[in-house]
């Protein structure tokens, strides 16, 4: 398998490392909140729960809707087929049960699991509220299932796999979405298996996180290319990505690494060793089952959902193939505006997908110039409505476009062009 050099890569938890796209970063402004008991499960997560008054509050109705969803315990969604699939393989590589599986801890977690305990720098753009959804000062959902981390080490874990809904404020693409699923995966060991394997700790961890990834992607695809790429992670040293070839192109599909020693000394005690990964379920899924657009995981429509049934999916990658059903044409709507101080891109997706929904294909920058004389910056963005379900009319589409300008010069105060 190739390996290729590393990137000037910084853990952005944001696409900014999956592609490149141009942003301004937000500024931190937190704080360190008392620990909530991670293991508490889900239960239903409410609408005044997380949708407050408080001025930190930036969680919109678009997400709270996707809270309770829970998409990853059904076992007849493509999400929770694959998640079986991985917790089958650990099961059958290691002793039935060895990993402790958690799927049911709740979105809603403390700044501190989120970002202190993962050694999240205090001024890391991932805890901007341009990036991640605060409910209050100390509590969001959750960007990244490295949110438990921490605390399940803390209760006594030492193998174990942990999968949830996360949450980010983001640009929006076929494979990026503000809502899905990852899976973390912790795996500790002792001094006297070092010892045994006649290695470093470190080398020990490496290899038999590398050992275990691979294993379960080659579980999953059967033969597929696939290259490991070095990272950046504050949590992890040293870091890693896997990618995946796919559709032409290396896709993204997890972030891992040998966990920092000092998480580790906090959560299991001093003198050993861990590796952890986090997994993007959707782009999983995406490859294993054709699937081309990362909103259809979010669809009612009884035309995809019928077409996945638990145990569908055989490893190797064979088994269903998704039959698309929608070919209704994109409809696409160009605006172009002077950028103002207080513009990011974020922002903009964040009110484009709160009116458009899930009409909203994409949001994409199609061009960016600066006026020599006036120094003043133009922008123009192209969003692309498509649905999944129908043919659009252009009359709704219309109407959609006149309220995304109507907020653009409104609640955005910028100045269209
Ligand atoms: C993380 O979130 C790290 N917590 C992963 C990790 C865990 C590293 C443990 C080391 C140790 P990252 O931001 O790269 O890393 O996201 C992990 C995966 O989530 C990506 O590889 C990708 O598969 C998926 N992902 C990220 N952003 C999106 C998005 N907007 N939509 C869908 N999938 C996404
Ligand atoms: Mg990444």
């Amino acid at each position: 398998m190739a390996s290729v050099p590393a990137l000037a890569r910084n853990w952005p938890l944001q696409s900014r490392n999956d592609r490149v796209s141009i942003r301004r970063a937000g500024t931190s402004r937190l704080s360190v909140a008392a620990a909530v008991s991670t293991s508490a499960p889900t239960g239903v997560v409410t609408r005044e729960e997380v949708i407050t008054s408080d001025p930190f509050n930036n969680v919109s109705e678009n997400i709270f809707e996707k809270l309770n969803k829970n998409h990853h315990q059904n076992p007849d969604h493509p999400l929770g087929i694959i998640k079986q699939v991985i917790f089958d393989y650990f099961d059958e590589q290691f002793n039935d049960g060895e990993y402790t599986k958690f799927d049911n801890l709740k979105p809603v977690v403390s700044t501190e699991m989120n970002f202190d305990q993962v050694l999240v720098p205090k001024d890391h753009v991932s805890r901007s509220p341009n990036d991640t959804y605060y409910v209050d000062e100390n509590t969001v959902l959750r960007c990244h299932t490295s949110a438990h981390q921490a605390g399940l080490l803390k209760e006594g874990h030492t193998k174990f796999l942990c999968i949830g809904d996360v949450y980010r404020r983001d640009t929006i693409d076929a494979t990026h979405y503000p809502a899905f699923h990852q899976m973390e995966g912790v795996r500790v060991f002792e001094k006297a298996e070092w010892e045994a394997a006649g290695c470093t700790d470190v080398e020990l961890a490496e290899k038999e996180l590398k050992r275990a990834l691979e294993g379960m992607v080659t579980h999953l695809f059967g033969e597929v290319e696939m290259r490991w790429v070095d990272a950046y992670f504050p949590f992890t040293d040293p870091s890693f990505e896997l990618e995946i070839f796919f559709q032409g192109e290396w896709l993204e599909v997890l972030g891992c690494g040998v966990m920092q020693q000092v998480i580790l000394d906090a959560g299991a005690g001093e003198g050993k060793k861990a590796w952890a990964f986090g997994l993007g379920l959707e782009r999983l899924a995406m490859i294993l089952f054709d699937i081309p657009d990362i909103r259809l995981f979010w669809t009612d429509d009884k035309r995809f959902l019928s077409q996945f049934q638990a145990g569908c999916f055989k490893p190797g990658g064979v088994g269903t193939k998704f039959q698309s059903f929608s070919k209704f044409p994109p409809c696409l709507k160009d605006v172009s505006f002077w950028v103002n101080e207080q513009f990011t891109e974020n922002n903009l997706c964040e009110m484009v997908r709160g009116v458009g929904g899930d009409l909203v294909e994409s949001v994409a920058l199609i061009d960016d110039f600066t006026n020599k004389k006036t120094g003043k910056q133009s922008n123009c963005f192209r969003i692309t409505y498509r649905s999944m379900e129908r043919s659009l009319t252009n009359e709704e589409i219309d109407d959609l476009q006149m309220k995304i300008r109507a907020a653009m010069e409104g609640e955005m105060a910028l100045e269209l062009r």
